[in-house]
């Protein structure tokens, strides 16, 4: 098995500089790229936990998220599939407030490889705006909404009940996800699904999408 130690000193100490190198390195070894990823995103955890001890602050979060970020690039085209069945659109976005994106734009990226053409609203985006987009795309009939914050959850129910008050919530299934959700919270705000990661993301977005 391959030794991840490496690519997890280099998310968690920030080096933006090495870290593509690292990966491809690991890539060469034969490490699956899934694995590298699951490594990364692991870190992340560690990061956040450091960073709740006190023990770093947020601009060594952000080195670390930016860290990934680049890690993830490498990892881009060996993750994406070639699923060319069109599963038709599918609209995604942070929520009002919240400016986390990384587990977003994984989302994103297993989304895609399964199919789907990602309309990705970006960071911080107000329940109009999804309300907007889904007005504007009617063959979408899949939407993903992310939070990372405790105090962005409340963003997530508004989003979904702008998107019910627009008249469009039969148009779209709605699908939650982030850290701080779970399963009874996004069945308490009305979304249809939640999942814990991107892989699961992009199974039971297929699975909405033919419903
Ligand atoms: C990196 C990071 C940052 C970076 C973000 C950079 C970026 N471009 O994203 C920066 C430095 C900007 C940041 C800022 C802040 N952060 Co921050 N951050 C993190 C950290 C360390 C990692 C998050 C991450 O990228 N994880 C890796 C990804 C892959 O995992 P993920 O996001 O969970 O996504 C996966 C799943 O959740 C799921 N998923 C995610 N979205 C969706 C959507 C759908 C539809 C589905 C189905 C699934 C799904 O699939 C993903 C992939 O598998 C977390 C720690 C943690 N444990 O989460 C803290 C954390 C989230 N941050 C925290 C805090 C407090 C903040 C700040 C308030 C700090 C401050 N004092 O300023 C600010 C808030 C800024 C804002 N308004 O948003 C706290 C939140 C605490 C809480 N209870 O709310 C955490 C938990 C750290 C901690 N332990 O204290 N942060």
């Amino acid at each position: 098995m391959f030794d991840y130690t490496t690519v997890r000193e280099a998310v968690e100490t920030g080096k933006l500089k090495k870290i593509e190198a690292i990966v491809q390195e690991a890539v060469d070894a034969g490490a699956e790229p899934v694995e590298i990823l699951g490594a990364m995103v692991e870190t992340m955890g560690v990061v956040g936990d450091k960073f709740q001890r006190n023990e770093i602050f947020v601009p060594e979060m952000l080195v670390s998220a930016l860290t990934m970020k680049k890690g993830v690039g490498v990892l881009k085209p060996l993750l994406a599939g070639d699923d060319v069945t069109s599963m038709g659109k599918f609209i995604l976005g942070t929520v009002a407030g919240d400016l986390h994106d990384i587990g977003k734009n994984l989302v994103g990226l297993m989304v895609e490889s399964a199919g789907f053409e990602v309309i990705d609203l970006g960071v911080d985006v107000p329940a109009e705006k999804f309300v907007e987009a889904i007005r504007d795309t009617p063959d979408c009939h899949v939407v993903g909404v992310s939070a990372l914050l405790t105090t962005t959850m409340e963003a997530m129910k508004q989003t979904v009940e702008a998107i019910t008050a627009a008249g469009l919530r039969s148009q779209v299934k709605i699908m939650v996800g982030g850290a701080p959700i779970t399963p009874e919270f996004a069945a308490s705000i009305g979304a249809d699904a939640y999942t814990p990661d991107a892989g699961a993301a992009a199974v039971v977005a297929k699975e909405l999408a033919a419903q």
